[in-house]
């Protein structure tokens, strides 16, 4: 029986020479595909002498690592659920996920393992591990005494592989359910679609906690057998060094404009580049034209959702790469765009974007009437965006009708943010809108209204919620205002106070 499991199909790529350099570390690490191939089967028999229940999650919360790129593909290997989560995540953020999600293994950094562990062990998780990004902890620890054999578990194309917290129009995040198909299809379509070769080395500057950095710059470069050049953390002056050893990028907008700032980003410094890859939230046609004027290379923008991985991309050959456009669907994938009245509509008619495919997610985590509300009656995944075909049938995205902000690349769902507001004492109400921003794209800022005889104070406010939720939702400017504008059925405007507040940051 074919053995659908993603690990197997990303091990079938590794190089016939498995001594050769997998990944090259800005710490002067240097990790060949057989330690890929041992540290994974290690760590997948340290899972299974858990003897873990069949679809048991794996939550990981830890600085990014080699070794905690390794714990994801060995869950793959293994046959268990991985479920990465942002490190900027605070305690009340984690309680939610460990309650909802019941990982059976939580692997977290050793400096938080008081209050990560106590969290863990009162929702019934029994193993707490700690990693940290200097190759210590206990998790190491403890596979250094499990053989470094492993045959990676029988799985199903539909059987879950990784589970991706994501909100909605509600505040709660929601279990995007992904399964071995729906990933390994992906990364297939975009090994060829984006031409990945022989020889090609990747700058993996992102983080690994979700989509882009996780599956899209992983898998490409593993499934190509291709090198990576990991950064533990994004640093512009070090990726403009290390430009000319690589072939690839993969970036978000702010990546990008942080890169032209640095002087040394130069035709010569991207003398031996192939691929410039944004994504994950709109690149501004200014980005791209300077890109274009200052490397001479023509970034490729695409569009993803954790609910899908890739769904559009520009084409990398054959074709003009059109700033401003998320390019065409990807094989496989059905895109239509949707009017109110539920019917497809013509080119450059602006609506609700639909897709379906292989990569399209089995549905939320233990959510059966939400998974059900955001498909349609013919099985299209409602995105939530909002778009156009134009007319040369690129797609193009004007907007989004789910309430989200795209701040550097993270997302900020409003509701929540507006959530942790209103329960504060003297606040009668809260707007959470997203500005314009030079370098994250687009930020929050909070209006919010007092209840009457209360005095508040807006930096009070920010400092209140800095104390609990991850830095990058936390509010660039609060203002406490005497109302907010509503239309006649009493709903806030944001649209108003988004015109009002947009020059803030200009
Ligand atoms: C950091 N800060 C931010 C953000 N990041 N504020 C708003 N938005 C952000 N994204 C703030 C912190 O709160 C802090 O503020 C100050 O900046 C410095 O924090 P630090 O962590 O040092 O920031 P940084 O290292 O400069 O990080 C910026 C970054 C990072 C490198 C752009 O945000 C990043 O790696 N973004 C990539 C996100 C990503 O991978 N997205 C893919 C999602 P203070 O000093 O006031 O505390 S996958 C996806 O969306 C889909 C599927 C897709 O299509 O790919
Ligand atoms: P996430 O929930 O993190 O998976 O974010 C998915 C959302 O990011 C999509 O629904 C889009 O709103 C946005 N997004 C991803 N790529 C792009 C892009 N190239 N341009 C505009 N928005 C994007």
């Amino acid at each position: 029986m074919k053995n659908h499991n993603l690990f197997a199909a990303l091990r079938a790529a590794f190089p016939s020479s498995l001594d050769d350099v997998a990944v090259e570390t800005d710490n002067g690490l240097s990790y060949s595909w057989r330690d890929l191939e041992r540290g994974t089967a290690m760590l997948a028999n340290l899972l299974a002498s858990l003897g873990l229940p069949a679809g048991a999650r794996v939550a990981v919360q830890v600085e990014k690592s080699v070794e905690a790129m390794m714990l994801y593909l060995a869950t793959l290997r293994a046959g268990y659920v991985f479920l990465p989560l942002n490190t900027a995540y605070q305690s009340a953020e984690i309680e939610y996920f460990i309650g909802n999600a019941e990982p059976s293994v939580m692997v977290c950094s050793s400096k938080n393992f008081g209050w990560v562990s106590k969290i863990a062990f009162k929702a019934g998780t029994r193993n707490v591990f700690t990693l940290d990004d200097d190759r210590t902890g206990s998790l190491l620890e403890r596979a250094a005494h499990c053989s470094d054999r492993h045959e990676p578990v029988q799985r199903q194309a539909d059987d879950l592989a990784a589970i991706l917290y994501t909100s909605g129009t509600t505040g709660r995040s929601k279990g995007a359910m992904l399964t071995h198909g729906n990933m390994l299809s992906n990364a297939l379509v975009l090994k060829d679609y984006w031409g990945w070769k022989k020889g090609d080395v990747l700058i993996h500057a992102l983080p690994i906690f979700h989509v882009h950095g996780l599956f899209v710059a992983i898998h490409g470069a593993l499934i190509n057998g291709s090198k990576m050049i990991w950064l533990a953390k994004f640093d512009p002056k070090l990726v403009v060094r290390k430009l000319p050893e690589a072939t690839v990028f993969m970036g978000v907008p702010t990546l990008y404009v942080r890169l032209l700032a640095e002087a040394g980003l130069t035709r010569e410094a991207c003398r031996n580049m192939r691929l410039f890859v944004a994504g994950s939230a709109p690149l501004l046609i200014e980005t791209f034209n300077e890109w274009k004027e200052r490397t001479g290379h023509t970034i490729l923008e695409r569009y993803g959702m954790s609910e899908t991985v890739m769904l559009t991309s520009n084409p990398y050959q054959g074709a003009e790469r059109r700033g401003g456009t998320v390019g065409f669907a990807l094989p496989g994938v059905s895109l239509r765009v949707q009017g109110d009245d539920g019917q497809p509509l013509p080119a450059g008619e602006i609506g609700g974007i639909q897709v379906k495919g292989p990569n399209v997610f089995k549905g939320y985590w233990r959510m059966p009437e939400k998974t059900k509300e955001e498909f349609t009656a013919d099985g299209y995944f409602k995105t939530g965006d909002v778009g156009k075909i134009d007319e040369r049938g690129y797609i193009v995205i004007v907007g989004r009708s789910k309430d989200l902000i795209i701040s550097g690349g993270y997302n900020v769902y409003p509701a929540e943010i507006e959530g942790y507001i209103n329960d504060m004492p003297g606040v009668a109400e809260s707007a959470l809108v997203g500005v314009p921003h030079p370098d994250f794209g687009e930020v929050g800022v909070a209006v919010v209204i007092a209840k009457p005889g209360a005095s508040l104070e807006g930096g009070r406010i920010v400092g209140e919620l800095k104390s609990r939720l991850a830095n990058f939702k936390i509010p660039k400017q609060c203002f406490v205002v005497s109302e907010l504008p509503r239309n006649t059925m009493g709903k806030v405007q944001k649209n108003l106070l988004r015109e009002q507040y947009k020059g803030l940051f200009a």
